[in-house]
This record gives structure tokens, C-alpha cells and sequence, in this order.
């Protein structure tokens, strides 16, 4: 196999820093590398290093295919009591007139619009107000999953339900397990952002803390939950920072084996309270889904949020150990385009996915929330009136 092939040929690199043939060496015997060396990996490894080490991780646990799913957002609010400074998206409470608060009617209309359509999953993630507590997504849930039971909920992060549950009176595991027999099937991975406190107590001061939003994951793991989690990168954080991050997560998973995907998340400078602070390069961006694919060898996909990176990014993190780039999304969120990612109307076809996947050689799966395999495309072929609609996409040439 030619990933096996290259890490023989940077272990036996006699030209390459000796710690870093040591961690090639160390992939190759299946052992897991020490925090330090992660630090090391950030501050002294070039990319084509890093990507050589991640891709033969990538390729041993999934070979070339490469996952999406078919989905839509529902963002049931954009007021916030919170306060994030890397927040383009929230109208505090204050400015309240500039933001909107759905309804568990306005909810299910949304949910009403796929009758007929073959979407998986929703994902639903916003701000935090009073009104949006345990009764009302619990009703919404349980509306939810009357109309259609085969919809996958994945609903709400720790920063929603640390605060839902402490105006119920509940513990985290009462108020998930009341939410899990509403119709709750799984947790998307935000909140996360940067777990130390240096950095968080900077950024994100007024949420729930790291031990916090590690506890919620804990307790929905134990009710048999899977859930992902995320790392907002590229900022005033140090790399170290970014290994604690994900050391954290990588001790958590030891323990539960609850997470499925670890989705780096790139900062976005546009129109927040940290517009001054640039953001980082797509080398960058590539070296971080290398160190994460390195790392976190307990967690089985590292995913790039296309409608974040581009669409160009996200072809090239398929080198870089990345191994899920996401959804449909169908123009379902404005998190990012807020923010100022490239996708300002984030949508892709289940074609412009597959085809985006395989003009970078990979093999396209759609999966459900759970990574079981919905559509192998492998063989498949589109009609070619279907094809028309994808060929002019801006994508990179094998
Ligand atoms: O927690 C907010 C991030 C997250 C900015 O689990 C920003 O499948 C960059 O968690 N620049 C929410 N990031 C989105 C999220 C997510 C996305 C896709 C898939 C999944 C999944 C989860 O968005 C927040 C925060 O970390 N965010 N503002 C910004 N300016
Ligand atoms: Fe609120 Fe989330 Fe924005 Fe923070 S990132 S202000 S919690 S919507």
C-alpha cells in the first residue's frame, strides 16, 4: 500500500529531526503519541510530513472512502445570553429586535418541508433565551419525532443544556435522559471551543467550562448517546492549548467511547468582537487535521465542516486525514456565513458531493448520524442530465 510505502520512507529518512522519525515509527507500531510530542508535531512538522503520517492513519482505518450525509440545520434562535467574543452569529439580549426566536411550530414547519425528501439528519444548534427550556424541546421533539420517526435528532450542544438544566432543577443525566425518551438521538460537537481556561476564560467566559460540557458528554455516553466534538482553532490560542483540547477529549473516549467525529473548526474573523485577530493560512488549516488525525487514535473520523473551509479546503483535508466532510446542509445555517466563510448559501446535491469527493480520488459514502452506510457510490453513476449541474464546479484536478 502507498501510505505504508511513504512512512517507511520518512522513518528510514536519515536527513529528518530524529524525534520527528520517532513518532513516524511509533504510528507504524500502533502506539500513541505522548501530549509532548503533539506540541512537538504543531511547532516543528512541515506539512508534507503531517499529511504522509495522517493519510496512512486515514487510509488504515477507512481506506479511501470518504462520508457525508444528507442533512439540514434548524437554528431555533439567534439571541444569546451569552457573550462569545468570536460570536458573528448572536444578537445579545439587549439587541434582541435584530434576532429571531422560532416557535416549536416555526420548528416543525421546518422539519414539514423535507416530507417526501430523503434527508437523515437534523442538527439543530443557536443561541441560548429563557423561552427555549426542557418543555419546549422536549415538545418539539416529541413533535418531531411523531411526524417522522427515520429523522435523525441531533440536537442541542452542553452550552444549551448546561443552562436548560440548571433552570429545570435537573442533573445532566436526569435532563438528557428526559430529552433522550422525547426523541433525542445524538449531540453535535460545538461549545467545545478551546477547554483551557487561559484561553477560554477569554473568549467564551460566561458558558459552561470545560468540566461541564466533558460531564454532559460523559452523562449522554452513559444513556448509550454517541456525540461528536469540535475545537475552535486558529485564534489567540497556543498549540499546546490545542493539545490539551484535545487530550481532554482523547482521555474522555478512553473511557466512554462515545464520540464518533472530532470537527476542527477553523476561526472566522468576520464581524465579531475578535475581527482584529487574523485568521490562520489553509497550511494551517491542513497541518491541524494532520496533528488531530495523529492524536486522537481512539476517535474513529476527523471531519471537515465544508460549508466552514470551502469547498477546496475540504478536498485537500482528504489527504490530510480527514475522512467526513459533513452534509447536504441545503442553505440551512448562517453560523458561518455570518462569520465570513466563502459558502454564503451553503448547499450541496448529494451528486456535487460525490463528484467533489472523487474528482480527489476518494470513494463516497453517504452514511446516516451513526456511520452506517445509506448509498455506497463506489459504482454508481449519475444520469447524464444530472451530471450537467456539477461539471463547473471551482474543484482541484486529480
Ligand atoms: O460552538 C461560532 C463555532 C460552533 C465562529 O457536530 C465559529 O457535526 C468559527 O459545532 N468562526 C457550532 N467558528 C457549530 C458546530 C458544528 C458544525 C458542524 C458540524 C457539527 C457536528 C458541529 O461554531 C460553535 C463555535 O465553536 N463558531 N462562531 C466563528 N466566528
Ligand atoms: Fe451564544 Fe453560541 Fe454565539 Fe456563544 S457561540 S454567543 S453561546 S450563540
Amino acid at each position: 500500500m502507498k501510505a505504508a510505502l511513504e512512512l517507511d520512507f520518512l522513518i528510514n529518512q536519515n536527513e529528518l529531526d530524529k524525534s520527528l522519525r520517532d513518532i513516524a515509527q511509533k504510528v507504524k507500531d500502533n502506539q500513541r503519541i505522548s501530549f509532548d510530542e503533539g506540541v512537538y508535531l504543531y511547532e516543528h512538522a512541515e506539512l508534507n510530513y503531517l499529511g504522509i503520517i495522517a493519510n496512512y492513519i486515514r487510509e488504515k482505518k477507512h481506506g479511501d472512502k470518504t462520508y457525508f450525509n444528507r442533512n439540514f440545520h434548524i437554528e431555533p434562535t439567534n439571541v444569546c445570553v451569552y457573550d462569545c467574543k468570536f460570536c458573528s452569529y448572536s444578537r445579545l439580549i439587549k439587541n434582541k429586535d435584530e434576532g429571531w426566536e422560532m416557535q416549536v411550530e416555526d420548528m416543525m414547519d421546518a422539519v414539514r418541508k423535507y416530507d417526501g425528501i430523503p434527508v437523515t439528519e437534523v442538527h439543530i444548534t443557536g443561541g441560548v433565551v429563557p423561552k427555549q427550556d426542557l418543555a419546549f424541546y422536549a415538545e418539539f421533539f416529541k413533535q418531531c419525532k411523531a411526524h417522522r420517526p427515520d429523522l435523525h435528532i441531533k440536537g442541542l450542544t452542553p452550552v444549551e443544556y448546561y443552562y436548560i438544566f440548571k433552570k429545570a432543577k435537573l442533573s445532566h443525566y436526569e435532563g438528557l435522559k428526559y430529552l433522550k425518551e422525547a426523541g433525542l438521538d445524538s449531540m453535535p460537537g460545538g461549545g467545545a471551543e478551546i477547554f483551557h481556561p487561559e484561553v477560554r476564560e477569554k473568549i467564551a467566559a460566561d458558558k459552561c467550562n470545560a468540566e461541564q460540557w466533558l460531564d454532559i458528554h460523559t452523562q449522554a455516553h452513559k444513556l448509550g448517546m454517541r456525540t461528536n466534538a469540535t475545537m475552535l482553532y486558529g485564534h489567540i490560542e497556543e498549540f499546546w492549548h490545542r493539545v490539551d483540547h484535545m487530550e481532554r477529549l482523547r482521555k474522555l473516549q478512553d473511557e466512554t467511547q462515545g464520540f464518533q467525529a472530532f470537527i476542527p473548526l477553523k476561526f472566522r474573523n468576520k464581524d465579531n468582537q475578535m475581527s482584529h485577530v487574523p485568521e490562520v493560512s489553509v497550511v494551517e488549516d491542513l497541518r491541524n487535521y494532520a496533528v488531530a488525525r495523529i492524536y486522537l487514535d481512539n476517535f474513529d473520523h476527523i471531519k471537515a465542516y465544508w460549508a466552514m473551509i470551502s469547498r477546496e479546503t475540504a478536498q485537500l483535508s482528504l489527504s490530510y486525514g480527514v475522512d467526513d466532510i459533513d452534509g447536504t446542509i441545503d442553505d440551512t445555517t448562517k453560523i458561518y456565513s455570518m462569520a465570513g466563510a466563502e459558502e454564503q448559501t451553503p448547499a450541496m446535491s448529494t451528486q456535487e458531493l460525490v463528484e467533489l469527493i472523487r474528482k480527489v480520488d476518494r470513494h463516497p459514502v453517504e452514511r446516516d448520524t451513526l456511520y452506517n452506510i445509506v448509498t455506497d457510490y463506489k459504482d454508481v453513476e449519475f444520469e447524464e442530465q444530472e451530471k450537467a449541474s456539477y461539471y463547473d464546479l471551482p474543484v482541484i484536478n486529480k
